[in-house]
């Protein structure tokens, strides 16, 4: 494959350094106009992004856009959804896998970018249809005949965090009746806690491993196994599976259905396949599932934009590589103005940090520059009550990704004081958007307020399935856009490994030990002796 030119490496790069030794002032009451309010502003698939408040001006935005064009970040990315191998170390072992998330949505137009994995895709989602059919029809219940009301998503990383954001952002939208619970630490008390709650009975446990092998997973699968057969339930009539073609976990005649997901597609990137579908489908129905679908589809096609401004994805990951890359700041708060979104960044952080925080490009020789910046975040308002005095004062500038909605999921909102609660948090998002940019004089230096805090605001109308979907696939898009401009394999986790292989030798080691009464197992003896088998 063709070599892609790394940040450093395109000619924009120098003239950037040096337009980072004077950034964009937010602080002057002029600096904020009009004018700068409606220009830096990029609408799509239902989500404005507003960056009047980053440190950036049309200079900058030219450099970015140059950065950009000679990184061919957005050709790669068409090449990415056509199939191109993108998932690689050159001249080393690695994954040499296609990246194909985006072909598990992309049945909404007439030609697919890649058009044999969009078929793989429509061939489960179609499964799922059926299975959502019988579940709704009565053809499929428990041997009682009684429905089934509940699901238990069993999956860990990938195989949860996604999946677990998408529902609980979109719970308003649920079908009545129906619970959806997740397990996902290998923590007894994580399972306990569920089990406890639900009725086994008419509980189905969706198992969630691409790999069939994970260890969390597998073990929390044979716990449920075991506590519904003690209820004298056949655990085969009651668990369904999500994994690899020929993993061990593909075995039908151990499942009540099972769904595939594709070697293409990394966990991190699944939400949108069967691993977050078959839970979504049991708890919004086939219709919402299809909106979520067909928002994400609708911002992947906008990814293949070539213009900043007409690319949401790509803006919001070249004035990332900002304020990462050109004006240092090592962290991102990703704060969500929308309690339905409070699982969100905890999926990002995984995407993000699984995806971009390596070391070595993709010639695997070492990184010039820092890449993935940390990713945190809470929502807010409750954020604001807890670390943003950080935020605004503290020594480390933070840049903030804002989301927030014009309107509630619920629509049932009562006024006080003048503004409904709605309307409260809101004006809250706005006015800390204000508050970290613009700054504050005061004699008192302990008052101050330093400013120049770069922030942007994502705003929607409303968390639709839509918007939910559009958002999902806006941050994939960034994150493998600053992926190719780093020049770094997103799509691996080689560093997820050591740790797995290490904690199977220390399990072997707990083994052996449980066998001499006379020398059990001590944790602090447990690591002096694997320091020596190492
Ligand atoms: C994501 C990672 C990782 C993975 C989990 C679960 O990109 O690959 O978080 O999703 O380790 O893996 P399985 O789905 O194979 O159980």
């Amino acid at each position: 494959m063709k070599k892609w030119l790394a940040l450093t490496d395109v000619s924009v790069y120098p003239k950037l350094v040096e337009l980072a030794g004077r950034p964009f002032d937010l602080r002057p009451r002029e600096a904020l106009n009009e004018d700068r309010m409606r220009r830096y502003c990029c609408s799509a698939a239902g989500i404005d992004l507003l960056y009047a408040t980053q440190r950036v001006n049309d200079e900058v935005l030219a450099c970015l856009q140059d950065l950009a064009d000679q990184g061919q970040l957005v050709e790669q990315f068409r090449l990415m959804r056509r199939g191109a191998i993108m998932n690689r170390i050159e001249g080393f072992p690695s994954e040499e896998r296609q990246v194909l998330h985006t072909a598990s949505r992309d049945f909404f137009t007439q030609h697919p970018a890649e058009p044999v994995a969009t078929e793989l895709a429509a061939r489960e989602l179609a499964k799922l249809k059926s299975f959502l059919e019988d579940l709704e029809t009565g053809r499929l219940t428990n041997v009682q005949g009684q429905p089934f009301d509940t699901m238990i998503q069993v999956g860990i990383g990938g195989s949860d965090l996604g999946p677990r954001s998408v529902y609980e952002a979109l719970r308003a939208f649920g079908q009545q009746g129906r619970k959806v619970y997740f397990i996902s630490n290998v923590d007894p008390d994580d399972a306990a806690a569920v089990l406890r709650r639900v009725n086994l009975a008419t509980t189905l446990v969706n198992v969630v491993s691409k790999s069939g092998t994970t260890l969390e997973t597998l073990t929390n699968e044979t716990l449920i196994r075991k506590a519904l057969a003690t209820r004298g339930l056949n655990p085969s009539l009651h668990c369904v599976a999500v994994t690899g073609e020929g993993s061990p976990m593909d075995n039908p005649e151990r499942y009540l259905r099972s769904f595939y997901m594709f070697d293409s597609i990394g966990g991190r990137y699944s939400a949108t396949s069967m691993v977050g579908a078959v839970m979504l489908g049991f708890a919004l129905g086939s219709k919402q599932v299809q909106e979520f679908l067909e928002g994400a589809s609708c911002m992947d096609a906008i990814a293949e934009e070539d213009e900043l401004g007409r690319n949401l994805p790509l803006l919001l990951a070249m004035l990332g590589v900002w304020n990462h890359s050109f004006l240092g700041y090592p962290t991102v708060a990703v704060l969500p103005y929308s309690q339905a979104l409070h699982r969100f960044t905890a999926h990002l952080q995984q995407c993000d940090m699984e995806s971009n925080g390596k070391s070595v490009t993709r010639q695997g020789e070492p990184v010039v520059l820092k890449t993935g910046p940390i990713i945190w975040g809470e929502p807010g308002t409750n954020g604001q009550h807890a670390f943003y005095q950080l935020l605004h004062q503290g020594t480390e500038i933070v840049p903030v990704e804002f989301i927030g909605f014009r309107y509630s999921q619920y629509g049932e909102d009562l006024e006080s004081d003048g503004s409904t609660s709605q309307q409260k948090l809101l004006a809250n998002l706005l006015a800390q958007s204000l508050a970290m940019a613009m700054g504050q004089e005061n004699e008192n230096p302990n008052r101050k307020f330093p400013g120049n805090r770069p922030n942007l605001i994502l705003l929607a109308d409303r968390l639709t399935p839509h918007v939910m979907g559009a958002l999902l696939s806006l941050y994939e898009a960034k994150i493998i856009f600053q992926g190719f401009c780093w020049n770094i394999n997103s799509f691996d986790q080689e560093g997820v490994q050591l740790g797995k292989v290490l904690a199977g030798r220390i399990l072997s080691l707990m083994a052996e030990k449980q066998k001499d009464v006379d020398k059990p197992f001590s944790p602090e003896k447990g690591l002096l002796e694997m320091t020596k088998l190492n």
